[in-house]
């Protein structure tokens, strides 16, 4: 069994509220892409200039929803892995628990994680591109985005690009859950893209034990009380039996 620092055990026993937020990483074991791995990442591979900006989608419509549609299809396709189910496991072991994810691809409802704050909205749910009226299509298809029915736009993905602001509910339940908590997170995120990297920081002003969980060094390493290097899905299980076994 891996070992967990004592002390990072005992504030996890005490804690009444522990905040998570989680990146790309933690689905990578899923078999979806992160965006900035060096060989394997989405943005080794594609420009986000062309793909995830409002003025990319204004410039080339077709384009960019045959790349989202072929990446909600994929998504579709993959399962959660252990890192998703350890995080839906830990959500009943604390008397407050808020899981926050940067992720579009909806893995964490799908192992059983309640109320996910989607800071980056979700591939599989689409709004029109000017009124914001939802759509409910059950898959996207390849082609062209179908218009809406207010007759001024297109319907587009419902996720964050580059330049548009976060939705705005989901943005300040994350803060102040970072402000609140004693125990914050950080999973599988390069701890790069505003405003979500600077929830940790956050936490950690505001008094909370700040744990990074990451294959990587992130911009946040220095600052974590507890790094736990290597892959979140065999991480956070074992933390998780950690903890149980210590109850
Ligand atoms: C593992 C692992 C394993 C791998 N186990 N670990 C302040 C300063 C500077 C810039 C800005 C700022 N404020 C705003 C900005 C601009 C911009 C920004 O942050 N730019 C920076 C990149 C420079 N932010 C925005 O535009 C945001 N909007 C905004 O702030 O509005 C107000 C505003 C507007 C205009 C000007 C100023 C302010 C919106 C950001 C939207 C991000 N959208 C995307 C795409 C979503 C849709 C899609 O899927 O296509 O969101 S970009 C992409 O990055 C995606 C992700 O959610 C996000 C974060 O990436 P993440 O999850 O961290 O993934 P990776 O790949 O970066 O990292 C993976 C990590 O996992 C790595 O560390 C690996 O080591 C690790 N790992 N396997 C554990 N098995």
């Amino acid at each position: 069994m891996q070992d967990f620092a004592p002390e990072l055990l005992a504030k996890l026993k005490s804690a009444k509220h522990v905040a998570v937020l989680t990146g790309a990483g933690v689905s990578a074991e899923s078999g979806v892409p992160t965006f900035r791995d060096a060989q394997t990442g989405l943005w080794a591979r594609f420009r986000p200039e062309d793909l995830a900006t409002p003025e990319a989608f204004r410039r080339d419509p077709k384009l960019v929803w045959d790349w989202y549609a072929h990446r909600a299809r994929a998504v579709g396709a993959v399962e959660p892995n252990p890192g998703h189910r350890a995080l839906a496991l830990m959500q009943d072991l604390f008397p407050q628990f808020t899981l926050i994810t940067q992720n579009v691809d909806g893995l964490h409802a799908r192992s059983g994680s309640r109320a996910v704050i989607e800071l980056h909205g979700n591939i599989l749910k689409h709004k029109c591109m000017d009124c914001s009226i939802a759509l409910d299509l059950s898959s996207a298809s390849p082609g062209s985005p179908p218009p809406c029915p207010c007759g001024k736009s297109s319907y587009r993905p419902d996720v964050v690009w580059f330049g548009e602001n976060l939705p705005l509910a989901a943005l300040d339940e994350a803060k102040i859950a970072a402000a609140a908590c004693d125990v914050f997170f950080c999973v599988g995120t390069s701890t790069v893209v505003y405003p979500a990297a600077e929830l940790p920081f956050s936490a950690r002003r505001h008094g909370a034990a700040v744990v990074e969980v990451n294959r990587d060094e992130t911009p946040l390493t220095a600052e974590a009380d507890y790094v736990l290097r290597g892959a979140s899905g065999e991480i956070l299980p074992a933390l998780l039996d950690a903890m149980q076994a210590k109850a």
